[in-house]
């Protein structure tokens, strides 16, 4: 059950795709994800092309299932993350925060499928033409840098203008939403917020308990001035943000505030002034527990929520 054109295409047992954190996605997180079933993504950031080849070397060492890598194109390090990744012949790239057509020929060459995140309809047809392979159709509900469509507008329109797969993500995390999300015609999910709650995944534990704290209204989209919003956690930085925001601060004063602080939250657990970046999901998760387990439930309430729609 829940075959598709997905697990095809990535040769993968769950149309399950880890979302692909900065720092958050190590090659822990990765590998297990992938070994039960899914795919796991190792999330490049802002890391230099080292350690991001480091992390690939162990992810191959812990599993013999295809993976990922994200590349998050507003890093420094972009180019030669890129060739880590080419050379390494990853079998997957995501991508994120921008648009990755000039990378697209090299990889296609090879073999390595190419999947972009899409914050709206226009990028999806444009990715569509350059070649990839799938897209994944991210709403507003995501953690991290976020566009300004929700799932539930972002995906139906987008699977209906392309003719490739599409993958939902954003405010997911169960069987009910991993339904709902082939209802509007994805065929595949895209989960970070309930990964970094994964027993594997080697955040800060701080981290996890933040996202386990949060409410409903617990998190809130932070730089908008920047142009590139993030949604984070509600903490004291976020209030701090907020403040900068109101006093019409400067792009760089926005930028100094934010520097090297999602490293603080995931490697030093810093909850208070770390940017913990999570989505509008995370009131609904409660506990950490081991990848297979998210995994299962999310196959099982899916089957579940299937048959109580046949008695509506
Ligand atoms: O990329 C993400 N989530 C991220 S990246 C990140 S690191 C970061 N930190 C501070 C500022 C900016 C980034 C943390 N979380 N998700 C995928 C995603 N991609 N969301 C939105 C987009 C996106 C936005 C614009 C993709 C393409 C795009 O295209 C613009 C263009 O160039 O056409």
């Amino acid at each position: 059950m829940f075959k598709t054109e997905i697990c095809e295409l990535l040769n993968i047992q769950y149309p399950i795709i880890q979302g692909g954190m900065a720092w958050v996605a190590t090659a822990e997180l990765a590998a297990a994800v992938s070994n039960a079933g899914g795919l796991g993504i190792i999330g490049a950031g802002n890391a230099p092309a080292d350690f991001v080849r480091n992390e690939i070397q162990k992810v191959k060492k812990l599993t013999n299932k295809p993976f990922g890598v994200n590349i998050m194109l507003l890093s420094p390090f972009v180019e030669e993350v890129i060739q880590a990744v080419y050379e390494e012949r990853v079998p997957v790239i995501t991508t994120g925060a921008g648009n990755p057509a000039k990378y697209i020929p090299m990889f296609k060459e090879i073999g390595t499928k190419v999947i972009p995140v899409v914050p709206s309809v226009a990028l999806a047809k444009k990715m569509e033409k350059d070649g990839v392979d799938a897209v994944i159709a991210e709403g507003t509900e995501s953690g991290g840098h976020v566009g300004e469509l929700t799932t539930m507008a972002l995906v139906p329109q987008v699977v209906d203008a392309v003719n490739i797969p599409v993958i939902a993500a954003g405010g997911i995390a169960d069987g009910r939403g991993f339904v709902s999300a082939m209802a509007l015609g994805a065929k595949g999910v895209q989960l970070g917020t309930v990964f970094v709650c994964a027993e594997e995944c080697t955040a800060h534990v701080n981290y996890k308990n933040a996202i386990i704290k949060a409410g409903d209204r617990g998190t809130v989209v932070t730089g908008r001035i920047t142009g590139h919003p993030v949604r984070i956690i509600k903490n004291k930085l976020a209030r701090e943000f907020d403040k900068l925001e109101s006093s019409h601060s400067t792009v760089e004063e926005f930028e100094k505030l934010g520097a090297g602080k999602l490293k603080d939250a995931v490697v030093g657990g810093d909850a208070d002034y770390g940017s913990i970046m999570a989505g509008q999901i995370s009131g609904m998760i409660k506990e950490i527990r081991p990848a297979k387990a998210i995994i299962e439930d999310i196959i099982n309430g899916a089957a579940t929520t299937i048959d109580s729609l046949k008695s509506i």
